[in-house]
């Protein structure tokens, strides 16, 4: 049966004629609203009274959870069922096993396998953290590690990165990470240019071990320790999957795993993110990370929807895109650490849900993934929130706070500190954007109603670094099994690297010819 002709469907249709009205008087203050219109889970809260629903809207979403069996299959997901796939097409047609990375704290995993499997990455992980910080493992000129590079792309560098930057704060003193992802050569050439290699070991991260932008820049930056004199095999470690071209032994100081049943983009909690983070955070501080992703897993293995922050998430979401029909959301993020993590959830959202075509293989009859956006407040405030307040296009939002700042430096000015500032303007923004404001002046008419969520946190730590990246991957799993989409594969990049590599065999057959990049083009197009 089609999502749009199930009953709980049609039932949220009714409601959306008359959604809960944020700017009326009073709204947001009636009846312990603010106070009721909260789901703790994993030490996070979700605030959700600047939603545009009221008890009946959020009933209603409980009875479309319950009639498609959400929890349901999110828990059959953890335990290993066959759920990327097409039914009767060709397709990966594999296990989504991801939350198995992280599934190392009790006796009882839910898919055994594949927890074995993450167990023993993530012991030879903490055999290797030990040997570089005792001094067992030197550089070709016998010096400590101090840097890492990290080479990789999309999941291999998105997640990764974005945790990274947001975990900083809790780097093992004199360690630090870079990034080389674009095959843009000043990528890597701005790194090179201000890194010391003897002290550097590079992280090569390839699932597929065959990804060009990747293999390009492994080779380049192996090309600069070699002009430098140093031994790349004493510097670079490799992360790909068992069995791919990369998985050699021989051209790496350490091969670490991940695994078939762990797509890129929900990648960061396995060793494509781990040995980095592991690197810079230390042994233990990456435990913490990895406790909180997986307390957020058992979260949302709760049936009762109230009490399921990714479930609740996921399906604000749903009211707001398919219900009311707004087209975007925005998650803004108002702490800097956190500023790439955006980006990252614009590829973890739009390529698992970017999709049309149902898991039965039929066109889907309603809208998926909306278009994410983001950026760190306070500073996007003096950039596009303007439209938010008053353009013509409306934009539900997911805030993302905290009460205290990592490293605890502060001024007070007017007694108020800058981490209040901070708080205050994440508060009221949301307020403004519920609220409005009448005004005899039209330009000065704010009309409110602009729904949007709070998640809040005590301190970005590790443990609370995890728990957000899984509510997030959690949150798009949810949504893939409301429209019933497979969240998992992504044939919709296929068909550009296809012609990329066409306009290279062309490239480089013609380059003596000198033919032009117009007509290169049409020796493409012809094909
Ligand atoms: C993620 C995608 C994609 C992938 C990159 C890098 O889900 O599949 O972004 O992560 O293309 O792939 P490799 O890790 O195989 O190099």
């Amino acid at each position: 049966m089609d999502v749009i002709q199930s009953s709980s469907w049609s039932q949220l249709e009714a409601l959306a004629k008359k959604p809960f009205d944020l700017a009326s008087a009073g709204a947001l203050a009636d009846d312990g609203r603010i106070g009721k219109m909260v789901c703790t889970s994993a030490g996070l809260r979700l605030l959700y009274a600047t939603q545009r629903i009221e008890a009946q809207t959020l009933s209603a979403l409980q009875d479309f959870a319950s009639e498609h069996h959400l929890v349901e299959r999110y828990q059959e997901m953890r335990q290993g069922a066959v759920i990327n796939r097409i039914d009767g097409w060709e397709s990966e047609n594999r296990q989504v096993l991801h939350t198995s990375s992280r599934d190392l704290f009790s006796s009882h995993p839910a898919e055994p396998v594949s927890a074995k499997q993450a167990r023993i990455e993530y012991q030879k992980l903490q055999a290797f953290l030990d040997d570089l910080g005792n001094g067992t493992i030197l550089g070709s000129t016998e010096k400590p590690f101090t840097t890492m590079i990290n080479v990789g792309i999309g999941g291999s560098d998105l997640g990764p990165r974005s945790i990274y930057e947001a975990l900083k704060a809790y780097r093992i003193d004199g360690r630090t990470v870079r990034f080389i992802s674009n095959v843009d050569p000043d990528d890597a050439a701005e790194v090179l240019a201000s890194t010391d290699l003897s002290e550097t070991l590079v992280n090569v991260v390839s699932k597929s071990g065959t990804t060009l932008e990747t293999l390009t820049n492994e080779a380049l930056v192996r090309q600069a320790f070699k002009d430098q004199g140093l031994d790349p095999t004493k510097h670079f470690v490799a992360v790909t999957g068992a069995g791919s071209p990369m998985d050699n032994p021989d051209h790496y100081l350490r091969s670490f795993y991940m695994f078939d049943y762990i797509g890129g983009r929900y990648s960061s909690s396995s060793m494509v993110g781990c040995v980095m983070l592991g690197f810079a955070l230390g042994f233990e501080q990456l435990g913490e990370f990895l406790r909180g992703a997986h307390e957020m897993d058992k979260a949302a293995a709760n049936p009762v929807l109230d009490e399921n922050m990714p479930l609740l998430l996921a399906l604000l979401g749903v009211w707001n895109h398919n219900f009311l029909g707004y087209p975007t959301l925005a998650i803004l993020p108002y702490s800097q650490a956190l500023h790439r993590f955006p980006a990252h959830l614009q590829q973890c959202d739009m390529e698992s849900n970017g999709k049309s075509v149902t898991t039965a293989g039929t066109q889907v009859q309603t809208k998926t993934g909306p278009i994410i956006w983001g950026e760190p407040g306070t500073n996007g405030q003096h950039a596009f929130y303007q439209l938010l307040h008053q353009g013509t296009e409306i934009v539900p939002i997911e805030f993302i706070g905290f009460l205290c700042s990592q490293y605890g430096l502060d001024i007070t000015i007017d007694e108020t500190t800058s981490q209040q500032k901070l708080v205050a303007n994440l508060l009221a923004q949301s307020v403004a954007l519920a609220s409005g404001q009448a005004h005899e002046n039209p330009n000065k008419i704010f009309r409110g109603n602009r729904p949007s969520s709070l998640i809040l946190g005590n301190k970005l730590d590790p443990q609370t670094m995890g728990a957000l990246l899984a509510l997030y991957e959690a949150k798009i799993v949810f949504q893939g099994f409301s429209w019933q989409i497979n969240s998992f594969d992504q044939e919709g990049v296929q068909l550009g690297k296809v012609l990329a590599s066409r306009f290279l065999d062309s490239m480089s057959s013609r380059q003596k010819s000198g033919l032009s990049i117009e007509k290169q083009f049409l020796k493409v197009l012809e094909k």
